[in-house]
């Protein structure tokens, strides 16, 4: 059920999200579609596959606290500056975060809840899983809704006689961690002064290494619970999946956030490529200093449930866990045990192109169009989706086109009727001085075969729009 509606630029000047009003201003960029899906708690709903993969992963933390009901409006300040964030941090930016006004927006991480949860205090080790929203790229592993789960683990060394002594029994409970048989890459020293430092004014390097440790063994083992279940899983359904048969394989790969340090990603082998399914780290102790917690140290992670729960079901695209069509629903149910996803008809895809002229100015020679913005709220200052121009262009009539917009613009017209959009050709006409994109957006329904009517139409509209609001000429 819709929870909110949307107000038109004109009347009136603010947005109704879950019958709270919100002022509007020049930072406001949420579309009708996004409200539209606001408040579904698809991860809290029985037999949903977001839900099943959620309790499956709880169920690898005993003795935490697991939070899953915290809305998803919060303000800029939760979302960047308690983590740290600078104030140019390029996560920040309304290509990639869709706000609700100056002050407020929508999640765009569950981490946005850590200060007051590590203020609250009410237990050691909890989690949270919540709906994130990015303005983010558009194809079958990314939707502009998406769906956390943060979790964090932390001692207390005003309960020690010393800090050795908490760092001790660190080393107990992760002496007490299961033991896997996973392959497990992890080239990398656990921290590095330049690439991946240690918080040297607040932690030991024996603090770093056991905290290190110990958030490893316990991430690694939580991808050993899930797999162990898709096995399981994989057998009750009678599958013999060719993917099965291939070693699960991990690997630890060096990161930045701005709330862990040092930091890390892990990645799933899966289908011939590496997957990041999570972020993680030891927390900052200024963070925890803020949340009033001097005394405790620990470490944090943050999981994409989507990316888990397909590695789980063989779920193949993003857009079916939004599905309302029974043939997807009913293959789920949490009663009867975990089965593996059944694909149903394959509907044919129709692709089309949309070559354009950016508006003169724009060119900004030899720059490319940096897709797959998912790093740009967490990671290094450089991973943002970049500004296609140089701030010399016009910007008077027109906004400067973002890879993002065009994403959005798709996403209002096609809604889940699109698939992929990818740039296929960039290039500068030395001559004319301008600069030219290519996109292929694939149109293909998961629940029917659409019209070429059907599709014409929506890429028309694609095309006006983008002419109306970013004075592109078409090709
Ligand atoms: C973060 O959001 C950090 N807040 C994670 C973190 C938490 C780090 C705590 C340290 C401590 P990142 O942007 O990489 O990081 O997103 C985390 C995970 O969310 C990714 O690994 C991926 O599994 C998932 N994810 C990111 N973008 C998308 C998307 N568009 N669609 C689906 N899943 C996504
Ligand atoms: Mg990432």
């Amino acid at each position: 059920v819709a929870r909110c509606t949307y107000s038109q630029e004109v009347s009136p000047p603010q947005l109704t999200i879950a019958d709270q009003d919100y002022p509007k201003d020049s930072w406001t960029n949420v579309p009708a579609s996004i409200l539209s899906q606001y408040g579904r708690s698809l991860h809290t709903e029985p037999n949903h596959p977001l839900s099943i993969t959620r309790k499956l992963i709880e169920s690898r933390f005993q003795n935490f606290r697991h939070h899953n009901d915290l809305p998803g409006v919060v303000t800029v300040h939760q979302n960047f500056d308690s983590l740290g964030f600078t104030p140019d941090h390029p996560g920040r930016n309304r290509t990639d975060t869709y706000y609700i006004n100056k002050d407020t927006l929508l999640r765009t991480h569950t981490s946005a809840h850590e200060v007051d949860i590590f203020h609250a205090n009410t237990s050691d080790g909890w989690t949270l899983s919540a709906d994130v929203y990015r303005r983010d790229a558009v194809d079958r592993s990314h939707y502009p809704i998406f769906h956390q789960m943060e979790g964090a683990l932390t001692w207390d060394r005003s309960q020690y006689a010393t800090p050795g002594a908490c760092t001790e029994a660190i080393r107990q409970s992760f002496n007490h961690l299961p033991k896997h048989d996973l392959v497990v890459e992890d080239p990398n020293p656990t921290f590095h002064p330049e690439r991946n430092p240690r918080q040297e004014s607040h932690h030991s390097a024996a603090e770093t290494e056991i905290i290190a440790a110990h958030l490893k063994r316990s991430l690694e083992d939580m991808v050993v619970t899930i797999f162990t279940a898709a096995d399981k899983a994989l057998a009750a359904s009678g599958q013999n999946a060719a993917e099965s048969k291939e070693p699960l394989k991990v690997r630890w790969v060096e990161a930045f956030f701005p709330h862990t340090s040092p930091s890390w990603e892990m990645e799933v082998w899966w289908r011939g490529t590496w997957l990041e399914v999570l972020g993680c780290g030891v927390i900052q102790q200024d963070l925890l200093i803020r949340a009033e917690q001097p005394n405790r140290i620990g470490w944090a992670f943050g999981l994409g449930l989507e990316r888990l729960a397909m590695l789980l079901f063989g779920i193949p695209d993003i857009r079916l866990f939004w599905s309302r069509d029974a043939r997807f629903l009913r293959q789920f149910d949490e009663e009867k045990g975990l089965r593996r996803f059944m694909p149903y008809s394959k509907h044919p895809a129709a692709p089309r192109d949309v070559a354009f002229w950016l508006p003169r100015g724009a060119e900004a020679e030899g720059e490319t169009v940096i897709a797959g913005t998912e790093a740009s709220t967490s990671s290094a200052p450089n991973a943002a989706g970049g500004r296609l121009a140089e701030p010399s262009v016009d910007t008077s009539t027109h906004p400067i086109f973002h890879e993002n917009d065009l994403m959005e613009i798709v996403r209002n017209i096609a809604g889940d009727g699109v698939e992929d959009v990818r740039l296929i050709d960039d290039f500068v006409h030395k001559k004319k001085g301008r600069r030219s994109l290519c996109y292929r957006i694939e149109y293909r329904s998961l629940e029917r075969t659409m019209t070429a009517e059907e599709v014409n139409g929506m890429h028309e509209k694609v095309c006006r729009e983008l002419v109306e609001k970013f004075g592109v000429e078409i090709r």
